[in-house]
């Protein structure tokens, strides 16, 4: 019997070194793959696929496979030239041998050398060797299959080589090491999915196929001829966003003597919102870098060098400044480079000077060259920009004049704002109402002593809804400010709030649900600390008023099911009457059911984390009413019968 038993091999030299090089990397796996939550377990997968798409890099390969088997085990492969089997000069065993054995053992033997390798791929098979229960290795030439196991990065048996006339690639399985993982070993087919597309985006034409096999079959595909300009299409339509020209905008270009190259593509959008997506040797450079600086820096020298020659811009008006020519963009930048370096905490900021002067030289010739060339797109992107331009002109103003009057303490309050009698804000309530009606009904059921409304009127426009960031300018919303007292964002005093309780109530009707959206969105980008502090709420009005006939029993329910309920207890002759809107209560009923403390339900508005709402806000400013009713629900909890 063949003695697979490690314990009993003798070591020589360059197998001790390999030794202590696994041992570093299960001692500290998280100075390898970052972390040993589902995070790095995830990592192990990006690592394998790396080594796939470097070879597509190479010129060599056009299809990649990941397979999620049962007990969660993967299989990753390509149709490449498979991983040199030779003997390695210097160490005398196999080069696939070396891959998977030596720690920072790169791709980059053999020679051929492709012009652009992904800089921090390459070396991490060793890593993910070393974190696996198991890795078997299979390398098809068109003649032999070439195999080799592993478990926990070291060898379990030599390299064998058998007839096989499969086509040309490679085969990796593996299971992730339970010792090393364990908090999770649970693969998430929807994180795999996006990072495999992502990568499809950012390598035109290669065909990535994911497969869940581990309960019911789940697959997909990802392939893409136009690379990143799917993917700004793509971004856009996943954030609800329309375009407002036809075509993505695309440009690429190399350093002369091919140690970099770019390519980007760009389409301005119906939103104000900037998003800048940018990848160095297709990682992820989430703080950006020098090629998002060279965009940035050449894309205003553009719009201001057309709008003068064009007249978009009067000899007396100023320049463009870089955020107006952002307004609505969506981009993303793609460089490949030689010897990236990567730069800050976490690594990911491109810091080559010299792609900072590549990005500017293409993005200032070529959108240039487009502007001029496409005189429809170029007109409805100056329209935009001017928009934008003005628009932040006008909330300089707004703000300026705001700022002005609280300095002078003559901040009046709104016109429209019933107050209370209290002024100490610990007892006292602002219910924010839309409609002047509600608003009616809520003056007339209120308890005065503390309870201020203050009526929202008039249909929110749509650019004011999106334009939220320039709030100043807001007229909707300029009388929440000014009767909250606090200020907003830089200038927010949360000691100067004026009521403790800030209420919102609206119809329970899709035009309410905006209505109260609208109003948390604003809260949290603007005076996210009363949030925090707990002092937002959702008022909670009934659905139904459920009576029996000929008699004063009657009933508030503020659901179907409770409706139900509630008509099964009473059975014989009941009255249902259904409540639209706010409007249709009087006032004593608005008091009775939504208003009154002892006997009312509010929703108490949290934010569980800012980093976590944060990213949902986007969610919250788009289009999609699915993914923000979410973002609501699930950060509202009920509080029921609050004490005042
Ligand atoms: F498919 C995969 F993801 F499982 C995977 C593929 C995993 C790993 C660790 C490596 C690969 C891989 C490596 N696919 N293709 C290659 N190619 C090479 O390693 C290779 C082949 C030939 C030559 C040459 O110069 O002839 C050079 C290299 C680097």
């Amino acid at each position: 019997m063949k003695n697979n038993n490690i314990d009993n091999v003798e070591y020589g030299a360059k197998e001790i070194q390999v030794l202590e090089g696994l041992e570093a990397v299960r001692k500290r796996p998280g100075m390898y793959i970052g972390s040993t939550s589902t995070r790095g377990l995830h990592h192990l997968v990006y690592e394998i696929v790396d080594n796939a798409i470097d070879e597509t890099l190479a010129g060599f390969c056009d299809k990649v496979s990941v397979e999620i088997l049962p007990d969660n085990i993967i299989c990753v492969r390509d149709n490449g030239r498979g991983i040199p089997v030779g003997i390695h000069p210097k160490l005398k065993i196999p080069a696939v041998t070396v891959v998977f054995t030596v720690l920072h053992a790169g791709g980059k033997f053999g020679g051929s050398g492709y012009k652009v390798s992904g800089g921090l791929h390459g070396v991490g098979s060793s890593v993910v060797n070393a974190l696996s229960e198991w890795l078997i290795v299979r390398v098809f030439d068109g003649n032999n299959v070439h195999e080799q196991s592993f478990k926990r990065g070291i060898k379990a048996s030599e390299l064998i080589s058998a007839p096989d006339s499969s086509p040309r690639g490679t085969e990796i399985k593996f299971k992730a090491d339970p010792e090393i993982f364990n908090e999770t070993c649970e693969y998430d087919f929807g994180i795999l999915a996006n990072r495999l597309r992502e990568q499809a985006f950012l390598n035109a034409g290669l065909e990535i196929f994911l497969s869940d096999k581990r309960s019911e079959e789940k697959q997909e595909v990802f392939k893409y001829d136009g690379g990143i300009s799917k993917f700004v299409e793509f971004i856009q339509k996943k954030r609800g966003l329309d375009s407002i020209h036809k075509d993505v905008i695309h440009f690429s270009g190399d350093l002369e003597n091919e140690t970099a190259s770019v390519e980007i593509a760009l389409q301005f959008n119906n939103s104000y919102g900037e998003i800048m997506v940018s990848f160095a040797n297709n990682i992820h450079t989430t703080d950006g870098g020098t090629h998002e600086d060279g965009f940035r820096s050449a894309l205003t020298r553009v719009v201001n060098s057309y709008a003068r020659q064009f007249g978009v811009l009067k000899e007396l008006d100023k320049n463009f400044i870089g955020e107006d020519v952002r307004e609505g963009i969506c981009v993303v930048i793609s460089v490949k480079i030689q010897n990236a370096q990567f730069e800050g905490q976490t690594k990911s900021r491109l810091g080559n000077s010299e792609i900072r002067t590549l990005v500017d030289k293409i993005v200032f010739e070529n959108f240039k060259v487009y502007l001029e060339e496409n005189p429809a797109p170029a007109k409805l992107i100056m329209e935009k920009i001017l928009a934008a331009a003005s628009a932040r002109e006008a909330a300089r103003k707004a703000r300026d004049l705001v700022r002005r009057k609280s300095a002078m303490e003559s901040a009046s309050l709104p016109g429209k704002l019933a107050d209370c009698q209290s002024k100490d804000p610990a007892e006292t309530e602002i219910y924010i109402v839309e409609g002047d009606s509600a608003g009616g009904s809520a003056k007339g059921g209120r308890d005065r002593r503390f309870q201020a409304i203050l009526p929202l009127w008039g249909k929110m426009l749509n650019v004011e809804k999106a334009r939220l960031d320039k709030v100043y300018g807001n007229e909707k919303l300029m009388p929440v400010i000014t009767a909250l007292g606090c200020g907003v964002s830089e200038d927010l005093d949360i000691s100067k709030l004026r009521y403790h309780k800030v209420i919102i109530m609206a119809d329970a009707d899709v035009d309410g649900s905006h209505i109260r959206t609208l109003l948390l969105t604003f809260f949290f980008r603007f005076t996210r600390d009363i949030i925090e502090a707990g002092h937002v709420y959702i008022a909670q009005p009934p659905l139904y008023r459920v009576k029996k006939s000929k008699s004063k029993e009657h009933y508030y329910v503020f659901s179907d099911s409770e409706r139900d309920e509630i008509l099964k207890q009473l059975g014989g002759q009941t009255e249902v009457q259904r409540y639209k809107g706010l409007g249709e209560m009087d006032s004593e009923q608005l008091w009775e059911t939504t208003m009154n403390p002892e006997t009312r339900t509010m929703l108490q508005i949290s934010l569980e984390d800012a980093a976590t709402a944060d990213e949902t806000f986007a969610i919250l400013m788009g289009e999609k009413v699915e993914p923000r009713r979410e973002f609501i629900e699930q950060n509202a909890k009920y509080v029921v019968n609050l004490d005042v």
